[in-house]
C-alpha cells in the first residue's frame, strides 16, 4: 500500500475548519465502542474505540524522550510503518436528518498519528495532529440504515516529528469518534468575550458569531444576568457579576438560539492584563502554583476516561494546585469544562515538539522550514479555536522545545490576531520575542532570584531584552518529579512568593507514565522504557510524577501541597499571638475552621478552635492565645516536648472535597529552649538557613536510667546493636544518578563509597567504655573515614557515641559529599512493626519535609516503603527523638536519639535495592536493614535540573553521633 499523504508536510486534506466545542441539541451519535481492527493487514479482529492498538495486543509500547525512534529523515519515515485498519457499521437513526442539503459531520477528537477516513466506500480526507480534533462533512453520503466507517491509522507520519512530546508512543483512535448532525443553516462556531472590570464589579459580554455559514437569527440569552434573546455581538454592559477565577469559578448558564439549534454554554467573566511585568487577572496578581499534566492511565495509555480526568482534577484541588499546564498538547475537552468547573489555571500548549532536532543541532528543525508553516499553523488554528471558550484558559502555549524560527513566530502572530486578550507563552523562545510570557524550565534558585530583581543578564538585541523584561516570569518547568524528590520546593516557593514578576511554576510532572503489568502470580507492576524490548529507550525517565501511575500520592506531592497551601501561620512567643496570612489571590478565609492541639511528646493534651476575624486575600489576622498558652505551656518543670499543631479545614462542603478536608497545619515548638535540637518541618523553609548537621554539638553522657528494673538483652539483638557499622552510601535515587555523566551517583560509585571495608584499628575497655576505632575506606582508592564508636552499658542501656572524620587532609575528597552518614545494624525481620516520635508520618529528607510533622507515629516495615517505579533511596523518616522496633508480641528495640537521629528500616540492603529494575523484584533476605542516620545528602532534581542547594549538601567532615539502644521487653502480666 502507497500512502503519499503519510509524509506530506502539510496538515492533511479535507477536515473542515476548526471550531469550538459545543453543547449543542443537534443529533450526535457516538461511535465508540468495538471496532473491527487489523493491524498490517494481519488477520481481523476486535478493537475498543477509543483506545491505543498497543495496549491491546497489538504491536508494543516504546518510550523515548528527546530521542526519534526513526531516522531524522524529515518528513520521511521507515517502510516499516505499522498501519492499523479499522471499520465499523452503524445504523443511522431512523429520524436523522438524511437527503438533500442535510449537513452531518464525522467527528475525531484524537487519532495518533495519521489518518484517512472513508464513509460508505467514499474517502472524506485524511488528517495530522494526533491530539487535535478533526472534522468531515459527510451528510451527503449518509443513507438511512446501515452506514460504514473505514479508517486507516498510521503510527509514524510527517505529523510524528512535530510530536516528540517525551512520553509513550502510542497509536490508534485514543479518543471519542463522534457523528454529529448540523442544522442547514447551523451555529458552528462562536468566540465568546467576557470581561470583567475590577474597579466597577460589572461585566461586558460579546459574542462573535460571525463567520461562513452562520445564520442571521442568533439570538442569546443570560437568564441570571437578564438577558433575554438579545444579539450576541452586543457588547452587552452588565452590571454587577462575579468574576470567574480558578478560586471561585463563576459561571452563568447560557444559551446561544437558532431556529434550528440550542447551544448551552456557561460563560466565566474575567480579565487578563500584564501589569509592570506582572500577570494580572481581574485586577489582582496572580500566582500560579501549577503542574504539568500529561494525559495518562497505567492501562488505557492517554485514552482517558471522564472518570480519570476528574479524578486529576479533584487531586489537584485538594492539593491546592491552582493550574495546569497541558504539556505538550491540548487535553481530552472533557478536561478543559472540568478546569472551568472546579476552577484551574490553564496554558493550553499546542500539539508541538520537534526535540529530536536538537540532537542535530537543530539541523533541518520544522520550525524554521517553510515547508512545516502550514502544519503548524493547522495546529495551532485547531488548539485556539476548539478551546477558545474556556474561561479557565490563561495561556496558549505555542507548544514546548521546538527549537526557535519562522514557524513559531507565525503561530503566535495568528494566535495573537486571533485572540488579543489571552498571552502567548512559548519557552524555546529564550529572547522572548514573540511571545507574552518569560519562559524558563528547570532554572535553578539563583537564578529564579535573578530574574525576580530584574537582574539577570541582558541578551543581545537591546530590543528584544527590552521586552522581556516588561513581561510576566514562569517557570513552564521546574522541581523535577522523578523518583524520590523534588527536594527545594520550599526555596522555590518562597522566591514565587517573594518576586511580584514571578507568576509562579509548573513542576514537571504531575503523573508517573508507567505501564500497568501483572507478574504471573498476580503482583501489580509499572513498566518503563526498555520494558518492551525497545532498542532505544530513555528508561525509567517516564516515571518523573507527583502521583504514582494509579494515581496514590507519592511524597512528592505531599510536599507540595505543603509548600504551596494559600494558608499561613505564625506563631509569636513573645506576643503570645497566632496569626494567619491569607495567601489566595481573591477569596477569603471565611470557608474555613481553624483548629489547635497541644501534644506533650506527642501525646494530646488539649486542642480547641481558633476564631481569626474576616481574612481577605493577602491579608493577615492575629488572634491573642495568651489563655491557651497559659493553661497549656509554658511551666518550666514541664519536661515533656510541647508541640502546639494549629489547623485550617474546609468549613463546608467545596465541590472538590468534604467539609473537614485538612487546607494547612503548622507547628510550633511551645518549650523548645528546653530541647537540643527539635528540628522541625519549617527548618527547611529558608534559604540560608544552614541546616547542615554534620558538626553537631558533642552531647552530655549521662544516661538517664529508666525506673523499671534494668531490662535484659536478648542475646541476639545486643550482638546485632553492637555490630552497627558506619554506613556511607545510600540506593541513588533517580535525582542522584541526574541526566549527565558527572551525576552524584557516578561520582559516589567511582569514590567507592558503595563498597567501604573496614579495618579496626584498635579495641579497648576501660572504666566501662569500649572504644573501637576503625578506619573505613574502598579498595583501590587512598580515601577513608575514621570511625570511633564508644559503647558503654548502663542498667541495661546501651549508649553508642560515634564520631568520624576524614583520614587525612578533608581536601582531598573535593566537593564529593556523603549519600548518608550513619550505622547500618542488621535485625532480625520478626521485627515488623515501628513506632517513633518525630517528623512522620511520611518519609522526609532534609530539603523536602516541609510536610513532615513532629507526632508520635506508628507502621509496619512494609509500610514504611515508598514504591518508586524504580527502586532507589526512600522511606527516611527524619529528627527522631526515639523509635521502637517491635516484633508481633511487643518484644524488640528501642533506640533514642541524642537529641535526634533519621531511620529507615527495610527488609533488603541498599545494594538490592539499588539493583532491582522494578519494586516486585525485590526480596526479602532474611535480615532486617535498620539505618540510623545522622544525616543525609539532599534529594536535589538533578534527574532534569539543579542538584541541592549548598545548605542541604552532606560533605565530609567531622561529625558526632550519639544513641541509646534498650531492648523492649513486654511487661509480665501481675
Ligand atoms: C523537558 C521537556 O520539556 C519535558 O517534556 C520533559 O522531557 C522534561 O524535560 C524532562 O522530564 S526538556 C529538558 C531536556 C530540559
Amino acid at each position: 500500500m502507497s500512502f503519499a499523504y503519510v509524509v506530506d508536510p502539510g496538515p492533511g486534506v479535507g477536515a473542515r475548519p476548526p471550531r469550538t466545542t459545543a453543547d449543542s441539541d443537534a443529533p450526535s451519535l457516538s461511535l465508540n465502542g468495538l471496532w473491527e481492527f487489523r493491524l498490517d493487514q494481519g488477520p481481523w479482529t476486535e478493537l475498543p474505540v477509543p483506545a491505543h492498538w498497543q495496549l491491546h495486543g497489538h504491536g508494543s509500547p516504546a518510550y523515548t524522550n528527546v530521542s526519534y525512534p526513526f531516522p531524522i529523515d524529515p518528513p520521511f519515515v521507515p517502510d516499516e510503518n505499522p498501519t492499523g485498519e479499522y471499520r465499523r457499521t452503524f445504523q443511522l437513526p431512523a429520524d436523522w436528518p438524511v437527503g438533500d442539503g442535510a449537513v452531518s459531520v464525522l467527528r475525531f477528537d484524537g487519532v495518533d498519528s495519521c489518518f484517512a477516513v472513508r464513509l460508505n466506500g467514499t474517502p472524506l480526507g485524511h488528517a495530522k495532529g494526533s491530539r487535535l480534533a478533526h472534522e468531515f462533512e459527510v451528510g451527503a453520503l449518509l443513507r438511512p440504515g446501515a452506514n460504514t466507517v473505514e479508517v486507516v491509522v498510521h503510527q509514524w507520519s510527517s505529523g510524528s516529528y512535530l510530536e516528540d512530546q517525551d512520553m509513550w508512543w502510542l497509536s490508534g483512535i485514543f479518543r471519542d469518534v463522534t457523528l454529529l448532525a448540523r442544522p442547514e443553516p447551523a451555529l458552528d462556531d462562536f468566540f465568546v468575550h467576557a470581561g470583567w472590570d475590577h474597579t466597577t464589579g460589572s461585566g461586558t459580554l460579546a459574542i462573535e458569531t460571525a463567520g461562513p455559514g452562520v445564520p442571521p437569527d442568533v439570538r442569546l440569552s443570560v437568564p441570571e444576568l437578564g438577558l433575554h434573546d438579545v444579539d450576541p455581538a452586543g457588547p452587552h454592559l452588565i452590571g454587577q457579576v462575579e468574576p470567574w477565577s480558578a478560586e471561585s469559578p463563576r459561571r452563568y448558564d447560557a444559551v446561544l438560539r437558532t431556529d434550528r439549534e440550542t447551544v448551552r454554554l456557561r460563560i466565566g467573566f474575567r480579565s487578563i492584563a500584564v501589569v509592570d511585568g506582572v500577570l494580572t487577572v481581574n485586577g489582582a496578581p496572580i500566582t500560579l502554583r501549577g503542574v504539568n499534566r500529561h494525559e495518562w492511565h497505567p492501562e488505557h495509555g492517554r485514552a482517558l476516561d471522564h472518570a480519570t480526568m476528574l479524578r486529576d482534577v479533584l487531586l489537584m484541588k485538594r492539593h491546592h494546585v491552582n493550574a495546569v499546564r497541558t504539556s505538550h498538547y491540548p487535553p481530552h475537552p472533557a478536561f478543559l469544562e472540568l478546569c472551568d468547573e472546579y476552577g484551574l489555571w490553564v496554558v493550553d500548549e499546542c500539539d508541538l515538539e520537534t526535540h529530536g532536532f536538537e540532537q542535530v543541532g537543530w539541523r533541518r528543525n520544522p520550525s524554521d522550514d517553510p515547508r512545516w508553516q502550514e502544519a503548524m499553523l493547522d495546529r495551532m488554528r485547531r488548539t485556539v479555536e476548539r478551546d477558545k471558550n474556556h474561561p479557565s484558559v490563561l495561556f496558549w502555549s505555542l507548544g514546548n522545545e521546538a527549537g526557535t524560527g519562522r514557524n513559531l513566530a507565525a503561530m503566535a502572530q495568528w494566535c495573537r490576531s486571533r485572540d488579543p486578550e489571552r498571552p502567548i507563552h512559548y519557552e524555546g523562545d529564550r529572547d522572548s520575542g514573540y511571545v507574552d510570557v518569560y519562559s524558563r524550565m528547570y532554572a535553578n534558585h539563583a537564578e529564579v532570584d535573578a530574574i525576580g530583581r530584574r537582574e539577570e543578564p541582558p541578551t543581545d538585541d537591546p530590543a528584544l531584552d527590552a521586552h522581556r523584561r516588561s513581561v510576566p516570569f514562569v517557570l513552564c518547568e521546574y522541581a523535577h518529579a522523578m523518583g524520590n524528590g523534588p527536594g527545594g520546593l520550599s526555596e522555590y516557593q518562597r522566591l514565587i512568593d517573594m518576586y511580584p514578576r514571578v507568576a509562579g511554576g509548573f513542576v514537571w510532572e504531575w503523573i508517573d507514565h508507567g505501564i500497568a503489568r501483572t507478574t504471573p502470580d498476580g503482583r501489580r507492576w509499572y513498566a518503563y522504557g526498555g520494558d518492551f524490548g525497545e532498542p532505544l529507550h530513555d528508561g525509567n525517565f517516564i516515571a518523573d510524577g507527583l502521583v504514582f501511575p494509579d494515581r496514590t500520592p507519592s511524597p512528592g506531592l505531599i510536599e507540595f501541597a505543603k509548600v504551596i497551601t494559600p494558608i499561613r501561620f505564625d506563631l509569636d512567643l513573645t506576643l503570645s499571638a497566632i496569626s494567619v496570612t491569607n495567601r489566595y489571590d481573591f477569596r477569603s478565609l471565611d470557608h474555613l475552621a481553624f483548629g489547635w492541639s497541644l501534644e506533650r511528646d506527642g501525646q494530646p493534651v488539649a486542642s480547641g478552635t481558633l476564631d481569626f476575624p474576616e481574612t481577605v486575600a493577602g491579608d493577615t489576622s492575629t488572634l491573642p492565645i495568651e489563655e491557651l498558652l497559659a493553661t497549656v505551656g509554658g511551666d518550666p518543670a514541664d519536661d515533656g516536648e510541647l508541640w502546639l499543631t494549629v489547623t485550617a479545614r474546609l468549613a463546608q462542603d467545596q465541590p472538590w472535597a468534604d467539609a473537614g478536608h485538612e487546607m494547612a497545619w503548622a507547628q510550633f515548638p511551645l518549650n523548645a529552649g528546653r530541647f537540643p535540637a527539635p528540628v522541625t518541618s519549617q527548618a527547611s523553609t529558608s534559604v540560608s538557613a544552614p541546616v547542615s548537621r554534620s558538626m553537631s554539638a558533642p552531647v552530655s553522657t549521662s544516661i538517664t536510667p529508666m525506673s523499671t528494673p534494668a531490662p535484659t538483652w536478648p542475646a541476639g539483638l545486643r550482638d546485632a546493636v553492637t555490630a552497627a557499622r558506619l554506613d556511607v552510601w545510600r540506593a541513588p535515587t533517580d535525582n542522584d544518578r541526574g541526566c549527565g555523566t558527572r551525576s552524584l551517583a557516578l561520582r559516589w560509585e567511582q569514590a567507592g563509597l558503595h563498597r567501604m571495608g573496614h579495618r579496626t584499628i584498635d579495641d579497648s575497655t576501660e572504666s566501662g567504655v569500649r572504644t573501637v576505632r576503625t578506619r573505613v575506606a574502598p579498595a583501590a582508592s587512598d580515601l577513608g573515614l575514621l570511625a570511633t564508636y564508644r559503647w558503654r552499658e548502663t542498667d541495661g542501656v546501651l549508649r553508642l557515641d560515634l564520631a568520624v572524620e576524614p583520614d587525612g587532609d578533608p581536601a582531598r575528597w573535593g566537593d564529593l559529599t556523603l549519600p548518608r552518614l550513619g550505622l547500618h545494624l542488621a535485625l532480625p525481620t520478626s521485627l515488623t512493626q515501628v513506632a517513633w516520635f518525630g517528623l512522620g508520618p511520611g518519609e522526609s529528607y532534609r530539603d523536602s519535609r516541609a510536610a513532615a510533622r513532629i507526632g508520635r507515629w506508628s507502621l509496619s516495615v512494609t509500610e514504611l516503603q515508598t514504591p518508586y517505579v524504580r527502586p532507589q533511596e526512600n522511606g527516611n523518616r527524619s529528627a527522631a527523638r526515639w523509635a521502637e522496633f517491635t516484633d508481633a508480641q511487643g518484644r524488640g528495640l528501642r533506640v533514642e536519639g541524642l537529641p535526634t537521629f533519621d531511620f529507615a528500616a527495610r527488609p533488603w540492603s541498599d545494594a538490592a535495592l539499588a539493583a532491582a529494575p522494578h519494586p516486585h523484584e525485590l526480596t526479602p533476605d532474611g535480615v532486617l536493614h535498620l539505618h540510623l542516620d545522622l544525616a543525609h545528602d539532599g534529594l536535589g532534581t538533578a534527574s532534569c535540573g539543579p542538584g541541592a542547594l549548598p545548605e542541604h549538601r552532606l560533605r565530609p567532615g567531622k561529625a558526632e553521633f550519639s544513641l541509646l539502644f534498650r531492648p523492649v521487653v513486654v511487661a509480665s502480666p501481675s
